[in-house]
């Protein structure tokens, strides 16, 4: 294609994450849907990205990342997603938590509680800013568990302990699922009597990980849409307990400084 005016301040290239992810394959179908032929879209990671927005930001200079929400990105930066007038991040969306085949009976409690897991953006936002201020994720998911006493109280209420049996999160080190699964780790170790590890994995490994049973549970499925070719792939060898959040949103983001607001305008 010719040139375009903002293609040329970024390099026509759009900061992507960890290959694999939901958001990339969007990322290459609204490359696609606008006819954005000459844009590069970068790999990297979760963290790759946040450090390059961070670096950007802090000298005012144009950026075009792959974002999603809840983020704690969107409370420290001023920032906007691009109109996406074609779709091609989809609609809102619901996160799942999907465990193995076989808690049920072999860790009852776990999966009870795991079933009760609910919570809203602001709360997954909350241990996300703490962990962006520099505090563990331990400490941050600690503290949220005794602050949000009340909504614990509710996933965990009737549930008997277990005896220090170990179970195996399973998560994609994105900042939403580090925060995520914190949470739920403090909970099944201080609430229920487990010894719960985390695996950090990458996207695949974390489906096939529930599908085998070599991990018991994760609270990482982005659905319909973002997971949808892992989802349809293992659904019938795994267990879907329903959303535990709902209101997500996938898009290009910018720095609210530049002057773009369509994806549109990078053709
Ligand atoms: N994400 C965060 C993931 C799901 C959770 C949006 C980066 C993805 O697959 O794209």
């Amino acid at each position: 294609g010719g040139e375009n005016e903002i293609g040329k301040l970024v390099d026509y290239r759009i900061i992507g994450i960890d290959p694999g992810s939901g958001l990339m394959k969007a990322t290459s179908q609204a490359i696609q849907d606008y006819g954005l032929n000459n844009w590069t879209l970068v790999e990297g990671s979760g963290t790759a990205m946040t450090a390059a927005l961070d670096r950007a930001y802090k000298n005012q200079e144009p950026i075009i990342v792959t974002g999603w929400t809840p983020h704690w990105m969107f409370i420290k930066y001023d920032l906007k997603y691009l109109d996406d007038p074609k779709q091609s991040f989809g609609g809102s969306e619901e996160i799942h938590t999907i465990v193995r085949q076989g808690l049920k009976t072999d860790a009852p409690s776990a999966y009870r509680f795991l079933d009760r897991f609910h919570w809203q953006p602001s709360d997954m936002e909350e241990v996300m800013n703490s962990i962006s201020d520099g505090v563990t994720p331990e400490d941050a998911a600690a503290a949220w568990v005794k602050k949000h006493s009340d909504l614990v109280a509710e996933w965990t209420d009737g549930i008997p302990k277990a005896n220090g049996q170990t179970l195996k999160l399973a998560y994609v080190a994105w900042d939403s699922e580090i925060a995520s699964t914190n949470v739920v780790r403090e909970v099944l170790a201080t609430k229920l009597g487990y010894k719960p590890e985390m695996l950090q994995v990458e996207i695949g490994p974390m489906w096939v990980g529930i599908a085998g049973g070599d991990a018991d549970a994760m609270v990482a499925a982005w659905l319909p849409t973002t997971s949808k070719d892992y989802y349809d792939k293992y659904k019938d060898r795994v267990v879907d307990l329903g959303s535990n959040l709902e209101g997500t949103k996938l898009g290009l983001v910018v720095p609210s400084y530049m002057n773009v607001d369509s994806i549109e305008q990078l053709r």
